[in-house]
C-alpha cells in the first residue's frame, strides 16, 4: 500500500546508529532533504541495549521520524563466533527503540533488517513471503532471529497500537565507513583491504574464505539510504520490503573484480576450512520496483568509489591502520 507522500519539511529525525555504515549513509542522504534537525547519539552517550537510557533519550529529544539503523553487525566470522551477543544486543536495541517510539508516539519509524532473515534454502530470488518458511542459515542464526523479532514487533505494534512502523530488509551492503577489520568485516571490505595490502607488499597470493561458489547480491549503502528515505515518505504497508540491486555474483567473480579494481594481479587461494554460509541470497525486489524505486549504483562503480574511500583513509585512520604481519 503506498501512502500520500510524507512531508519531511522541518521534521526532527533521529538516526539511531549514525556512525555505522547505514547510519552514516542516512546522514548523507538526509542532508539533501528539507528536514528540520537530524538527531544523533553515540553508543558511549546512550547504550540502546538499556531500556531506561533509551526511553530517557527518546523522551528528551522527541523525534518525529526515526530510522533504526543501530545494530551489532559483522561478517560471517563475527556472526558465527558470537551468536549469543548478536542475538541479545540486536534484540534489546530493537525492543527498546521500538517501544520508546510507541511510547512517545512518533510519526513514523523505519526499521532496518537484513536478507539473512530468510530461510537458507529459500527460493531465489527471495520474495518477502519466504519469511519463516524454513530453517535459517546456521552461521548467522542469532542475528537473523533478532532481525525477525524486530520486524515482527514493528508489525504487531502497527496492528495493536497503530504505530506507523515499516521495515526494510536490505541485501549485503558495502560502501564508505564500512568495517575493514579482517576478523569481523564483511567480504567486500575484507577483499578490498587484503588485495590492497597484497599490492603494497607485492604478495603473489591472497586467501579468500570458503569455496568461492556462494552467490551474493551487493548493494551500495547510498542506494539503501535512498531507498529508506523513499520508503519513509511513500510506503505504509504491514509487509516488510526487500531492498536489493536485482543481480548477484559469485564470491570468486567478486574477488576477481575487486582484484582488478585494486590493481593486484596475483592468485586467489580459496580456504575451504572457512565457512561459505548461505549458498545464495538474491532478493526479489518486485515490491520496491512497483512502488517506483530501483538501485542506481552499478557494482563496479560502487566498488571503485569504496576503494577510493578506503585508500584515502588507509593508514591515516586508526580504524584502518595496516594489518600487522
Ligand atoms: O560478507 P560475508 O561475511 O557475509 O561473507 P554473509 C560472504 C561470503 O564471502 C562468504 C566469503 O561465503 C564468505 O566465506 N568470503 C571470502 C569472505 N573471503 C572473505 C573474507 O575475507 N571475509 C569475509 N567476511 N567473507 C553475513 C551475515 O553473511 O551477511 C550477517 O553473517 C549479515 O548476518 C550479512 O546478514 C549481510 O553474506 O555470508
Amino acid at each position: 500500500m503506498s501512502a500520500t507522500r510524507l512531508d519531511l519539511s522541518g521534521k526532527r529525525v533521529w538516526v539511531a546508529g549514525h556512525r555505522g555504515l547505514v547510519g552514516s549513509a542516512l546522514l548523507r542522504r538526509l542532508a539533501r532533504e528539507p528536514v528540520g534537525e537530524v538527531l544523533t547519539a553515540t553508543s558511549a552517550q546512550v547504550d540502546l541495549r538499556q531500556q531506561e537510557a533509551t526511553q530517557t533519550l527518546v523522551q528528551r529529544v522527541k523525534p518525529e521520524l526515526v530510522f533504526l539503523a543501530a545494530a551489532r553487525v559483522g561478517g560471517i566470522n563475527a556472526n558465527r563466533s558470537a551468536q549469543g551477543e548478536f542475538l541479545y544486543d540486536n534484540l534489546m536495541i530493537a525492543a527498546n527503540v521500538i517501544e520508546a517510539c510507541r511510547n512517545i508516539g512518533v510519526e513514523k519509524l523505519v526499521v532496518l533488517g537484513s536478507s539473512c532473515i530468510y530461510p537458507r534454502e529459500a527460493p531465489q530470488p527471495i520474495p518477502e513471503q519466504a519469511l519463516l518458511t524454513g530453517p535459517l542459515e546456521p552461521t548467522n542464526e542469532g542475528y537473523a532471529i533478532a532481525k525477525i523479532a524486530a520486524l515482527e514487533l514493528a508489525k504487531m505494534y502497527r496492528r495493536q497500537y497503530g504505530l506507523n512502523a515499516i521495515s526494510l530488509m536490505p541485501t549485503n551492503l558495502y560502501g564508505p565507513e564500512d568495517n575493514f577489520d579482517l576478523a569481523s568485516s564483511h567480504v567486500v571490505p575484507a577483499l578490498l583491504r587484503k588485495f590492497h595490502e597484497a599490492k603494497l607488499a607485492r604478495a603473489g597470493t591472497v586467501e579468500v574464505w570458503g569455496t568461492g561458489t556462494p552467490r551474493r547480491e551487493f548493494l551500495h549503502v547510498d542506494d539503501l539510504a535512498d531507498a529508506a528515505v523513499f520508503a519513509l515518505t511513500r510506503y505504509e504497508g504491514e509487509s516488510h520490503l526487500n531492498v536489493g540491486a536485482g543481480t548477484d555474483v559469485s564470491i570468486r567473480e567478486l574477488a576477481e573484480l575487486i582484484a582488478e579494481i585494486v590493481g593486484w594481479d596475483g592468485s586467489l587461494v580459496f580456504d575451504s576450512k572457512m565457512p561459505d554460509g548461505a549458498p545464495r541470497k538474491l532478493l526479489d525486489v518486485a515490491m520496491m520496483t512497483a512502488l517506483g524505486w530501483r538501485a542506481r549504483i552499478p557494482l563496479r562503480e560502487g566498488l571503485v568509489q569504496t576503494y577510493e574511500w578506503f585508500a584515502h583513509h588507509y593508514g591515516a585512520d586508526s580504524r584502518l591502520e595496516p594489518t600487522r604481519r
